[in-house]
This record gives C-alpha cells, structure tokens and sequence, in this order.
C-alpha cells in the first residue's frame, strides 16, 4: 500500500476512531492522530502538522504568504479540473474482459480473435453525448459506448454508439451539429436536450440525417440502463488476415440481459429521482456480482456484396439489416470491475478511432477519416500533453512499447543513454519490423481531388422508412409522441413544417399524426429529395426494441412499497420467489426505519417514500398492513402507484384498495395487476413481469 494514498479502511465511518481535537494555549486547534495512521503530507513528502489551520500573525491576525502548506493545498485545488470532452462529457466506465468464442484467424489477424478462450482486457466508457459533464443520465440522447481492447499487438478502439447510423455522412459537417443540438451559445441553454430550435433547424436541412433522427426519436435514446442497449462500430471496417486480404465488417454489441427502454415521462421523473441513474446501475450490477455481457457480432462481407447491396457500406447513415447479412457471435464482453477512480480512469481515459491493431483496418468512410483525426486532437487538447499515453488506463498492458518519442509534459517514461534516433549505428534501439508491423491494406486509389458527395450517398429516406416500418404499434406510438414533444419546443412553426415536410417522405401516417399533434395550420408539401423512397424494404425485426427484450426478469428490480402489519408470509415468498430468480427487491417504507411485518419482524427499508419513487423500478408490489389508510393518502404513495399505472408496469397488490382507491385508479385495474391474497399468488406475477410492460394499458392512458 502506498503511503501517499492511503486507500480507505474497510471499517464503515460510524466505527472510525475520530481524530481528537482540543484548543491549544493561543486559542489554535490541535488534531492528534492516532499513531499507527500514516501521515498526512505535502506534495514535497513533508509531514503536515496542522490540516486544519493557516499558519497566521497572532489571533485575530493576518495569514502569512510563508504557509507553504496552504499555498500548495489550494494551488493544486484550483487545478483539479480539466476541460470536459467536448461532446459525450457525461460518462460512465468500468473494466472487463473480453472472450473469444469464436476464432477467426483465416478472416483477421487481429490479436484478440486468433484463439478460441483467448482473453483480451478492456475497458468501457458509456455516455450521453450532448449534456455536459454534470448533466443527468435519462437526457433523450444518442449513448456512446467506446471499447478499448488490450490487445497483445496494442491498443484498440472501437468507439462506438448505442445506435448503428449517424447524423451526418462527413466530418466537415460534425461541428456544426454539435453546435446545433448543444447549449445555444448566447443562452447557454438548454442542458442535454435536443428538443430547441437550434437542433431541429439544423435537422431540417440536413436531409441525411432522417434515418437517425427516426432511431433517436425511438425508445433507443431512453435506455433502461447502459446494460440493456446495443452498441455499434456505425462504420464499416476491414479485417484483414496474415495474406493481406480484406473482408468487410461491421461491429455490433448485443447485450444478454436483453434489450430495454423506459417511457419518456418515467425518463423525466427519473433524472429527477436520480440523475445518476445508470451509473449508479452500472455500479450496482458490477459490485453485486450481476456482471453484464454483451456478445460481440460481426457482419462480414466482400466487395461483391457491398457493389450489390442496395445502399453505399461506406456511407454512415446507412446499416446492412441483420436479416440480409446475418450477426456472427465471435466473442463476449463481461464488465467485472468498477473503477477504482473515477477520474483516473473514467475520464483520463482517451479513446481514439485511430487506434487500430495488424488485422483491423479503416475504410474511406469519409466520417471514419475525420474521426481519425479528432479524436487524438482532442485528447491532447482535454489532457493537456501529447504523454496521455502513459496513463495507466490508456497504457497498452498486453504489449511492450518502445519508441523514440521523448519528453513533452508530465513525461514519466525517460529512455538511458544517449541514442534518441532510428536508424542509428550504436545497435541501440527498437526498429520497425516489415512482417510483424501494421501494415496498412494495399488499395488501389484514383479519382479527381474535389470536395464531393457520391451519388451513392444520395437517398436519404429509404431506410429511415424501414427503421419505422421495423418497429411495432406501441414503439411507433413512441416515435410520434416524442416528434410532437420535441418539436412542440421549437419556437419558431416553421421548423416544426420543415420537420413534418421530411416526415412525408418517410411514412404519410406519421407525417399526419404529427401534423395533427402539433396542430399544423396546414400540410406542407413534402422537401424535394433526390432519390424517391423505396417502398420495398421489407421490415427487419432486429430493429425493434420490443422484439429483442429479455427472456426473463433476472437483473431487475421490484419496488415493494410497504407499511406496518404487512403479511410476512407474503413479504417472504416474493423476496425468496424474486432471490431465486435474480430479481432485487428493494422495500420503501414510510420511514427508511423501516417496517415491523406482521409477525413482529423488523424489516429496514431501502427508501423512503417520495425517495424512492416507481420510475425506479421494472415493477412494483404493495404490501400493506390492515390499517394502511394513513399511507394511502400518502402524495407520495399516490403517485408512486399512479406512475407505476402510466408507465404500463405489472403491478402486485395486497391489502391496498385504499391506496388505489385514493390514486383513483379503481376502475382501471386490468390485467397488468395481480392481486396476492396467498404466497402461491406470487409466481404469475413474477412470470409476467418478464415482459417488462403491459403495453395493453397504454390506449387506455390516452387523453
Ligand atoms: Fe465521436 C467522443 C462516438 C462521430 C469527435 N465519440 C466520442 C465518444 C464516443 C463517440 C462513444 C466518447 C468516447 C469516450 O467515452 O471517451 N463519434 C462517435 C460515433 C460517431 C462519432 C459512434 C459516428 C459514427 N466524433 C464523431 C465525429 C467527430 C467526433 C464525426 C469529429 C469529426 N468524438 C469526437 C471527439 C470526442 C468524441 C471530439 C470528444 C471527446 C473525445 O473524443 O475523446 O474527438
């Protein structure tokens, strides 16, 4: 253990011995540390006698500049920050490994899928994009999810998002969306939100960005949690084996725990509820054991496929339906450790679309070639010195690294001697090896030097219309209802017209109810487009969140609001029945005391009500006692009911007509609700539950 920093003592704070303070003779208070605590120093390795008080001219006196100790402590204070990532600045990461399942070598010579059982580090950084660094968690936004393998030959990055397009087909373009959808530069507001004119204006005369617009507009920007959402290389990439040869591929992380979403109005309360929402999650998961996995898949292709397939691979607002060229499982990522700390990894951590191992290799998606250059760019800019590699999170661990680059800021890894070049005569010193190095792959390149577009990069509406045509009923709802918020926050109509002018190139029904929902005086015409939509595409399931839920409730999490006298026996069976099948249950209780069940049982609670509201959980119980009406006209028991309804969740209820009653819900009890008269009750509850929501109370809510 270093002496410097101490890591903190097992024992919880309340057992600590405090520190004794006493007032000296000139008034001055004296700390004594217990004698087997390490001391507290300077940077310079000087023990520090007092913490607590400025090295002052009498008392009342002035502080003397001679306090070297306070000079420091605040000087290295005011320097704590680094300026945020200019976009995804909200992020959270954790370790894992990764796991070949599948070999590949006569596909790719990269490292980490040479061997079946081979096991390659990683690190991961989920995020939202636009919100800043202290933004909430539940913003409606598109979720970064960058992957860094150790690999034995180097880093790699494969710096993805949770949705498998872009915005936009070339880098020119990237500042200017991310000025559009950020804060307004004279306002400096809103925070982490895409629903202001600024966004939507850009949008509208983007054409190229519909089809990521119908995928952000979707349930998939409102994650139940960073463990239930896919994530995507979005370009295609190449892999490339020992002979040099190339085949096409696309990266796709599917997620085991299945995926999920919440509603927009539960995305809402909850980043009140808890704006650390899904890192707390991530958090939990991870220190309770429930490690997530995602299964790493890849679309493999050649050249032949690509100059036959309907759409440009190159082109980065467009995906290759999983149905036409099938997800191939070739590994899976398990997330086994939180970090130690969170800014010495989550984020110091630089990713970089350039970091590429023998075996990966870029195409001329022309976003990808602009990436390649920010992201370095930007870690020097956020780090402040070309030396952010050494930092032990960005370090290349499966690999030795040698090279000649020297110095620079904060440079920890000094070279001996007096050889700094290559080649030299001193037989000194690492050299390039012509077979074992990158070599990138050899193709043929020719054309005119002219800032263009290809033609193949012209249609912009066919797979944003397969994207909705993918989705079901309640998922379109969705799509609808989030375009009339969004668009119903833009101050200036003729936006919104825009919008639904682009909508009627993409589906008419949706255009309309747009229309409708933001009471457009009239239809406008449909934008000119250069290619007509293709009504051909057949939907493609894969693209729907509902379609691809869990196959059971494990990893979920059951609020249980409860009172006094509650029926043990129930309370049992549902905690053993929801042990058993994964499930958390967490009581909230009318005061975090907890509740005496009622054989006499103390039972602590997790929450209080009002603290721990509905939005928290994937489903809910109610287990009162016999006198349960003070809690019943409970606000906060009210609404947590109330919510639980709206946000179509099951529901188990036991003894608690006054509380539906008083929520006003008596005569909407529908199928969703299981009433637990004995422990036996329980079990279709908990079976039903893992279809996560009752969709069917949804038209009923409507109004
Ligand atoms: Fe980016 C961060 C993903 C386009 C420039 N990007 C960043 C992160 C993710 C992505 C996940 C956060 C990494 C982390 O957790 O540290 N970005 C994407 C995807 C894109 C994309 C999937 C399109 C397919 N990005 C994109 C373009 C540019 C950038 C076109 C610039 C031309 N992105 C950056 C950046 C960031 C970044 C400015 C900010 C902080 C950082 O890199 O480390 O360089």
């Amino acid at each position: 253990m270093s002496k410097e920093h101490p890591t903190a003592p097992a024992t919880p704070p309340g057992t600590i011995e405090p520190l004794v303070s006493d007032y000296g003779a000139g008034g001055e208070i004296h700390q004594h540390a217990a004698e087997d605590s390490p001391r507290l120093t300077t940077a310079q390795g000087v023990t520090i006698s007092d913490n607590q008080n400025s090295l002052r001219a009498g008392a009342p006196g002035p502080t003397l500049l001679e306090d070297f100790v306070l000079r420091e402590k605040i000087f290295h204070f005011d320097h704590e920050r680094i300026p945020e990532r200019v976009v995804h600045a909200r992020g959270f990461g954790a370790h894992g490994i990764f796991e070949c399942t599948r070999a590949i070598p006569e596909i790719t010579r990269a490292a980490p899928f040479q061997t079946e059982g081979k096991i390659t580090e990683t690190f991961v950084r989920f995020s939202t994009v636009a919100g800043s660094k202290g933004s909430f968690d539940l913003a409606r936004d598109v979720r970064g999810f960058a992957v860094k393998f150790y690999t034995d030959e180097g880093n790699w990055d494969l710096v993805g998002n949770n949705i498998p397009v872009f915005f936009i087909q070339d880098a020119m373009k990237f500042p200017d969306l991310v000025h559009a959808v950020k804060a307004a530069p004279d306002r400096g507001f809103p925070q982490a939100q895409s629903a202001h004119d600024n966004f939507w204006d850009f949008i509208s005369l983007t054409p190229e960005s519909m089809h990521m617009i119908m995928w952000q507009m979707s349930d998939r920007t409102i994650p139940r949690s960073f463990r239930t959402m896919e994530g995507f290389g979005v370009h295609t990439f190449r892999f490339v084996n020992a002979k040099g040869e190339s085949t096409f591929v696309k990266f796709h992380w599917k997620p085991r725990q299945g995926l999920q979403s919440v509603t927009w109005n539960e995305a809402v309360k909850t980043n009140g509820a808890d704006p650390d929402r899904h890192r707390r999650d991530l958090w939990e998961a991870i220190e309770r054991g429930d490690f997530p996995e995602w299964d790493l898949g890849v679309q493999m292709f050649d050249q032949a496929f690509a100059d036959s397939f309907d759409f440009d691979v190159l082109d980065p607002t467009k995906l290759i339906p999983e149905e036409q060229v099938p997800v191939e499982i070739i590994g899976t990522l398990t997330l086994d450790r939180v970090v130690d700390n969170f800014f010495a990894e989550t984020e110091q951590v630089a990713f970089c679309t350039q970091n590429v191992v023998p075996g990966i290799d870029f195409t001329d998606d022309p976003l990808l070639q602009g990436r390649n250059f920010s992201y370095l760019d930007t870690q020097l800019k956020r780090l402040g010195s070309p030396n952010f590699t050494k930092l032990p999170v960005n370090a290349p661990r499966g690999c030795p690294v040698h090279n000649f680059q020297q110095d620079g800021h904060m440079q920890t890894a000094n070279r001996k001697g007096r050889v700094n070049y290559e080649p030299n005569g001193w037989g000194v010193g690492p050299r390039a090896h012509p077979l074992e190095g990158y070599v990138s792959f050899v193709d043929k390149t020719a054309g005119e030097k002219r800032r263009l577009r290809p033609e193949s990069f012209a249609d912009h509406y066919s797979q944003a219309r397969q994207f909705y045509i993918s989705q079901t009923q309640v998922e379109k709802g969705h799509i609808r209802d989030a375009l009339i918020f969004e668009l119903s926050k833009c101050e200036v109509a003729d936006i919104r017209a825009r919008i639904v002018a682009h909508l009627l190139r993409i589906d008419t029904e949706l255009a309309t109810a747009v229309s409708t929902g933001l009471g457009l005086a009239q239809m406008p015409e449909p934008v000119p487009a250069a290619r007509p939509t293709r009504q051909d595409l057949p939907a493609s399931p894969a693209l729907s969140i509902l379609l691809n839920g869990p196959e059971d409730f494990s990893g979920r999490v059951i609020g249980l609001l409860v009172s006094d006298g509650a029926d043990a026996d129930i309370l049992a069976a549902l905690r053993e029945a929801a042990e058993k099948a994964g499930v958390q249950v967490k009581l909230v209780a009318p005061s975090i005391g907890g509740i005496t069940d009622s054989a006499g049982t103390l039972h602590p609670a997790q929450e209080k009500i009002g603290g721990g509201p509905s939005v928290l959980y994937d489903a809910v119980a109610i287990l009162f006692g016999k006198t349960d009406k003070p809690v019943a006209a409970n606000p906060d028991a009210q609404d947590f009911l109330r919510d639980a309804h709206a946000h179509c969740k099951f529901i188990a209820l036991h003894q608690a007509d006054a509380l539906v009653e008083a929520s006003g819900l008596s005569a909407m009890l529908d199928d969703g609700y299981f009433q637990i008269k004995m422990p036996q009750d329980i079990a279709p509850f908990l079976e039903n539950c893992a279809s996560l929501r009752f969709w069917a109370r949804e038209p009923t809510l409507a109004g």
